[in-house]
């Protein structure tokens, strides 16, 4: 198995990536339907955090079994992996939108724990501009070719493999730091996690996370061939007038 999922350039229709779900797959739903998203020919990629907080945490299988959606592993699908296995504290997973799944049935704990466990960490979208990565949090290597080349070394160690996972899933840094340096080797990298009241880009990382989960929030979607935003950037809307 491998923790990096690879796309050819879509020749049929658009690509977009959106923001984390967060169980609000509905009012996703909603959006596509605006966009005149086509199940045929679009395709839609997620940064992770499919569930938690959310009403219809529920349809994530469903989603992620849908031949026109693509997930990475985000850091909520990390805790409903571990969830099962007994050493997590249940009052800290729901203060954090999980109680959906504590109160499941064990098959269906299970059931999550396992299909989240088959996402990779890092997918790859062919452009005719070059590459795409997607990944929850951020690269946590120097360049994305390092990045991906040590998702899938299997000398690497399991404590190693879990600090990479754990910083791709769950690092603020670059944001924090408002570090613009960017990340070499991919034309665009797209991340969530870090919830914005509008979309940012660091470099030639989009932060794209404006909590379409969140009472005050909506969805961001960003089109992989032209990384342009809907609803559209106030610098694009600067450039349109
Ligand atoms: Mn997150």
């Amino acid at each position: 198995m491998s923790f990096v999922q690879r796309f050819e350039r879509n020749k049929v229709g658009r690509d977009f990536a959106v923001g984390d779900i967060h169980g609000h797959f509905r009012a996703l739903w909603t959006v596509l339907g605006s966009i005149g998203f086509d199940r045929e020919k679009d395709r839609l990629f997620s940064v992770g955090d499919l569930v938690d907080r959310g009403p219809d945490s529920e349809m994530a299988l469903d989603w992620i079994d849908e031949p026109w959606f693509h997930a990475v592993r985000g850091n909520h699908e990390d805790m409903a992996i571990r969830w099962p296995s007994g050493n997590m504290d249940a009052a800290h997973y729901a203060a954090n939108g999980g109680g959906w799944n504590v109160s499941n049935p064990r098959h269906a704990q299970l059931a999550f724990s396992w299909a989240f466990n088959a996402l990779p960490i890092a997918i790859e979208v062919e452009t005719e501009d070059g590459k795409v990565g997607i990944v929850h949090a951020d690269c946590p290597f120097p360049t994305w070719r390092d990045f991906v080349v040590s998702l899938d070394d299997a000398s690497m160690s399991n404590k190693m493999r879990k600090a990479v996972f754990e910083a791709a899933l769950w690092s603020r840094e670059r944001i924090q730091d408002e570090d613009r340096s960017g990340v070499p080797d991919i034309r665009a990298l797209i991340v969530g996690h870090t919830p914005l009241k509008k979309p940012a880009v660091l470099g030639n990382v989009h932060y794209i996370d404006t909590g379409g989960w969140f009472r005050d929030g909506y969805f961001t979607l960003i089109n992989l061939a032209t990384l342009e935003t809907i609803p559209p950037m106030p610098e694009q809307l600067d450039c349109a007038a």
